[in-house]
């Protein structure tokens, strides 16, 4: 018998999160925790998060390429919260003492111009609601042990949010084809991975879409204002403490991200 319910795991994974601590998936003794309880759990964190005094400051996707598809053997893409207390500011160190295992990833990012309400909305209406197109990196940290989950329990941990960084250059969408936008992802100067903006549902706009659709269901629209990450690229890349890991892209300019101090966990 599970004594889990939404509220109980709401605050564990919170709590785990203020604590660095990692966990089994709530699914290993609550198969019920389905996408759909997921997001439950995941708005009342939200909820929490805003209590404590954050900021909402936009929404990431998860799960928008094949890439990070196949490595998390989820076959489904995500919707899930950004606050202020995730913004990591260009040429800071990772935050490590606030993390358990983050990895790195590359992003394409919008900045919002227009309100975007769904249903129905096309990756063409979701790109006009585009103000700018920024390249970026996510620092993803999963609440569980050694990034193990199913589709409810990552959408219940915020799809393993941690921070993210926004790079330096903004270009207007209408000048820029996405799907072409290239990014070569290289760790301590070595090239490891690389893709396109086609990666990203065949377009990072189509992401855009799925997300504006989606929160429609849960009855919120995306806010003129707010940033949007489309979704890893490639795989994430480990980050550990005296590491960096530079995202170059062809037109949005590079994401440099460096690890943080050592820290044990406790
Ligand atoms: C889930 C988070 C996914 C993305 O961009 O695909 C995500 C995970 O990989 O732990 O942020
Ligand atoms: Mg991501």
């Amino acid at each position: 018998m599970t004594t889990w319910d939404v509220a109980g795991v709401a605050e564990e994974l919170l709590r785990c999160e203020d604590e660095r601590r990692d966990r089994a998936p709530f699914t290993d003794e609550w198969p019920e925790l389905d996408l759909d309880t997921g997001y439950t759990i995941q708005d009342l964190t939200l909820e929490k998060r805003l209590a404590r005094g954050e900021t909402l400051v936009g929404v990431k996707l998860g799960l928008t390429s094949r890439a990070k598809q196949e490595r998390m053997n989820v076959n489904v893409p995500l919707v899930a919260w950004l606050t202020d207390a995730m913004v990591l500011p260009a040429g800071e160190r990772v935050p490590q003492e606030q993390l358990i295992h983050p990895r790195v990833e590359p992003e394409i990012v919008f900045v919002m111009g227009d309100r975007l309400e769904g249903p129905g909305v096309t990756a063409a209406t979701a790109m006009a609601a585009v103000s700018i197109v920024l390249g970026g990196a996510e620092v993803i940290d999963s609440r569980y042990r050694d990034f193990r989950f199913t589709a409810g329990d990552v959408v219940a941990d915020n799809a393993s949010s941690g921070a993210y960084v926004t790079g330096p250059v903004g270009v207007p969408p209408s000048e820029l084809d996405l799907s072409l936008e290239a990014v070569l992802v290289e760790v301590d100067g070595q090239v490891v991975d690389s893709a396109t903006g086609a990666a990203v549902l065949g377009h990072p706009g189509e992401a855009l879409a799925l997300a504006a659709n989606e929160l429609a269901r849960r009855g919120r629209v995306i806010e003129p204002g707010w940033v949007v990450l489309t979704g890893g690229m490639t795989d994430a890349v480990p980050i550990p403490p005296g590491s960096s890991v530079a995202m170059h892209f062809t037109n949005l300019g590079s994401v440099h991200v460096r690890g943080g101090e050592v820290q044990p966990c406790p």
